[in-house]
């Protein structure tokens, strides 16, 4: 039996950045990840990275090719009713901006860094439950090498995403669940295709929501949506261009770049905050906790938010005994979870067309949308929630490793 200060369950962006953080604090901790490293690194996901998670990356080390790859944007697009409108963030949210830079390359950064001379973290560890979550030392059951282990800790740390065990460990008395599901769905792509675009589109049409994102100067990603239990093989690529085309298009020059098409996928829309995040010794961070429909491209800076809060509650406990930060970890985390959760609803339900409207609710959608492109006050209050609010914390944190 083996024994640690912090167990951290999943080496997704939440648990590779607090492994990163409380080592830069002096406090030891385990990571252990289900898959493999390979699968760890290339699972596509998020492409938008706060201020404020840019910010934790630099201070932390895992900022220097996120600088010299990532694309900064000071803006998006909206498209509808053919017209195209765009939303400046640095002059409508204090100078604050985002970056593109892919989920898989902070992974891949935080990996690197973790492995050369951070904690320990194990691969194709999993982790089948949490036990004794309400005394001095909680264990955590896994399986490694075909062999059963525990690791028993001061304190665990569920980061296992929204399919994870750790959740389990708090009980369903105790436990509150709030939960949406959406009519429609994404089919993602991945193309060998220059973007068409310097900032990102989010396209309002009659024929549904589009995105026109990407994850480099060569790379595109693209959204569409699609009806639930849509079959990603029913989209030819040709099919899938003549659909981006069409949704897209608007009065004026602008032409969309084609190219290979590399992945092809589809992802369901959702919404669902887990509370308390905490019970007894154990925590939820991340996926784990909360999951939003990927429309404000809000849930990885979730993740990093929460892991920082946790970090602060950690490092203050570790010099102080306090657990004072630690208490409080679920409520502070929660106020900026259910922000994050209205404006992905908000940005979800304004951009899609939802099977079950009738046209007045898609006059309210498109007043909503003219609203934003001829407000600054509008306009301020998606910047503000586009580009993040400041991290509670990392200042003290980083100033002190
Ligand atoms: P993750 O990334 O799901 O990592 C959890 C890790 O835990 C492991 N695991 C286990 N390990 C051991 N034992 C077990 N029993 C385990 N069970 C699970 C898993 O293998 C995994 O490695 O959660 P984390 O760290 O909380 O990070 C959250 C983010 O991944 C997620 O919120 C974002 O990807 C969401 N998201 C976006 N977020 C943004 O901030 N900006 C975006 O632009 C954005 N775009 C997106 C997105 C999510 C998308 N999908 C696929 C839903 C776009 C898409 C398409
Ligand atoms: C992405 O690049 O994958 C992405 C960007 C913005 C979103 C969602 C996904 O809102």
């Amino acid at each position: 039996m083996r024994h640690t200060t912090v167990g951290i369950i999943g080496a997704g962006p939440a648990g590779l950045l607090l492994a990163r953080l409380l080592q830069r604090c002096g406090i030891d901790c385990v990571v252990l990840e289900s898959r493999d490293r390979a699968y760890a690194e290339n699972r596509q996901r998020a492409g938008i990275l706060e201020q404020g998670t840019i910010d934790v990356l630099r201070a932390c080390g895992a900022g220097e090719r996120m600088d010299r790859e990532g694309l900064v944007h000071d803006g998006i697009e909206l498209r509808f009713n053919r017209r195209a409108h765009r939303v400046n963030f640095p002059a409508l949210a204090s100078g604050r901006r985002v970056m593109v830079y892919a989920q898989t390359e902070v992974v891949k950064d935080l990996i690197r860094l973790q492995l050369d001379g951070g904690a320990p973290l194990f691969f194709e560890a999993k982790v089948t439950s949490v036990t004794g979550a309400d005394t001095e030392h909680p264990t955590i059951h896994y399986t490694h090498q075909g062999r059963t282990h525990t690791l028993t800790c001061d304190y665990v740390v569920g980061c296992d995403g929204f399919h994870g065990v750790t959740r389990d460990a708090v009980p369903s008395a105790v436990r509150s669940t709030y939960e949406r599901t959406y009519p429609y769905s994404w089919l993602g792509i991945l193309a060998d295709a220059p973007p068409s675009c310097d900032e990102l589109i989010y396209a309002h049409s009659p024929r549904g929501f589009a995105l026109h994102s990407m994850r480099s100067i060569q790379v595109s990603r693209l959204y569409l949506q699609v009806p639930n239990g849509t079959d990603a093989a029913e989209w030819s690529d040709e099919r899938i261009w003549d659909e981006l085309d069409a949704r897209f298009a608007i009065d004026g020059d602008w032409k969309l770049q084609r190219g290979p098409i590399t992945a092809k996928s589809v992802l369901p829309m959702r919404s669902h905050v887990t509370e308390p995040m905490r019970y007894g010794r154990v925590f939820l961070a991340g996926d784990a906790a909360h999951i939003v429909p990927p429309t404000g491209a809000k849930g990885l800076n979730l993740a990093v938010a929460d892991v920082v809060v946790l970090a602060r509650a950690f490092a203050h406990w570790h010099e102080t005994g306090s657990g004072e930060l630690l208490d409080a970890y679920s409520d502070t985390c929660l106020r900026r979870v259910w922000r994050a959760e209205h404006f992905s609803y908000f940005m979800t339900t304004t951009l899609h067309t939802d099977p079950q409207h009738n046209p007045f609710e898609t006059r309210l959608q498109l007043a909503q949308l003219e609203r934003i492109a001829s407000s600054p006050t509008a306009a301020a209050e998606l910047a503000e929630n586009y580009t993040g609010f400041p991290l509670e914390g990392p200042p003290s944190l980083i100033d002190r490793v």
